[in-house]
């Protein structure tokens, strides 16, 4: 079973073995196991007690009633890269359907930051950070199949938070190179939330902070609605994943390269516990919604922007523009209005909806200001329109009051 054998994370395993077993700690505390290469000698007997749930949950399911699929129609979704939302309707048509989605934990090197060189080996969900917008309504069930090519290093899940059960579909979605798993959850809470891979212990944020997650947005059937109930239409959706990575510097202060996936791992998880990263990026990158990457809109458009963020909190802020309704939780309440700064809870998606009044360049930001400009997570809205003196008119331009 040579091809689950990832040479970098032997060689990893070999630096922390003398620097104090890092990487053995972690892997005791992942208990199933959380490497590929580890694959293939189980030894149950020293399995911790949550992975002995997992089993059980998993043969729970073969001896349980099966779910009661008629009265739902089947439809394909086809995930698309962020900032942009899969083709759905806001309102529900007809009854409930098992929505069939497809991922592949696809490991890349990617570029974070072109001025300095910083990269990172991502681990992804279909290639991008964050990993694509799934939606469905209310009384939907999700399908999806996931996919671990054959070519990847590591062992991958999925945890949604949406889903009831089994750490999210964690338990019951391991996938190793090679391998694929199919998972169905039926969508009880309308609202946005977040999923991520949880392979086990230090793993978890291992993975998180390589960019692997994203956010499934549970429409309520009838749409979304103010306070009074009254419908609440948007016309595009602005898909936003902060990420915050830590990545391992060398003596001179410059960012290390490595050759594969998880050949970082130990010195991520020095990076990791400084709990201070070295970047807070949206959709993966610095730059990634800025200059030709900004986003549009039109003044008179109602934009839904999602904003995920799997690991920390965040405190979104577009400026020149306000939240006219944000749901930091679930659709089922009412929405917040009127809101300058809203807040992510670190482990959740949410969504803020706003229609522009002006044209120009609207920066969205994570308020932490340092975090905005020094760490990255800004965007750009590129507005085009009418410009309205009404709501604001630069009456004198700046001059000198010296005669
Ligand atoms: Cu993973």
């Amino acid at each position: 079973m040579t091809k689950f054998i990832n040479p970098g994370l032997t060689q990893t395993s070999r630096r922390n073995v003398l620097r104090g077993s890092v990487l053995a700690g972690a892997a005791a505390m992942t208990g199933a196991g959380a490497f590929a290469n580890q694959r293939r000698t189980p030894v149950p007997r020293m399995q911790p007690p949550a992975a002995r749930f997992i089993e059980a949950e998993a043969q729970a399911q073969v001896q349980a009633a099966p779910a009661d699929l008629s009265g739902y129609t089947r439809v394909k979704q086809e995930l698309v890269a962020p900032p942009f939302a899969p083709a759905h309707d806001q309102v529900a048509t007809g009854g409930p359907k098992i929505i069939e989605v497809y991922m592949e934990t696809t490991e890349k090197l990617m570029v974070v930051d072109e001025d300095t060189g910083a990269e990172v080996w991502a681990l992804t969900y279909n290639g991008s950070v964050p990993g694509p917008l799934i939606i469905c309504h209310e009384g939907d069930m999700v399908e999806l199949t996931l996919r671990n090519p054959v070519d990847s290093m590591m062992e991958h899940n999925i945890d949604f938070h949406a889903s009831t059960g089994a750490l999210g579909g964690g338990g019951l979605t391991h996938v190793y190179p090679g391998e694929e798993t199919v998972l169905r959850w039926k969508a009880t809470k309308p609202g946005c939330f977040t999923y991520h891979c949880a392979p086990g212990g230090a793993m978890i944020p291992y993975h998180v902070t390589h960019g692997m997650n994203g956010a499934v947005m549970v429409l309520p059937r009838d749409g979304l609605k103010d306070a009074e109930g009254n419908p609440l239409r948007y016309d595009s959706i602005a898909y936003i994943g902060e990420q915050d990575y830590y990545l391992p510097k060398d003596e001179f202060g410059d960012y290390k390269t490595y050759e594969a996936a998880g050949d970082d791992y130990a010195d991520s998880l020095d990076a990791m516990r400084t709990l201070t990263p070295t970047h807070c990026v949206f959709n993966g990158a610095v730059g990634a919604l800025t200059g030709e990457n900004a986003l549009q809109a039109k003044v008179g458009e109602t934009v839904l922007m999602i904003h995920n963020q799997a690991n920390r909190d965040s405190r979104p802020h577009l400026i020149g523009g306000h939240g006219n309704y944000v749901w930091e939780t679930s659709f089922s309440d009412p929405p917040l209005t009127g809101v300058e700064t809203w807040f992510v809870r670190g482990g959740t998606a949410m969504a803020a909806m706003y229609t522009f009044e002006q044209p120009g360049v609207y920066a969205y930001v994570n308020h932490n200001l340092i975090e905005a400009t020094l760490l990255g997570a800004a965007a750009h809205f590129v507005v085009e329109g009418e410009w309205n003196n009404a709501l604001m008119e630069q009456v004198v331009a700046p001059r000198s009051f010296e005669t």
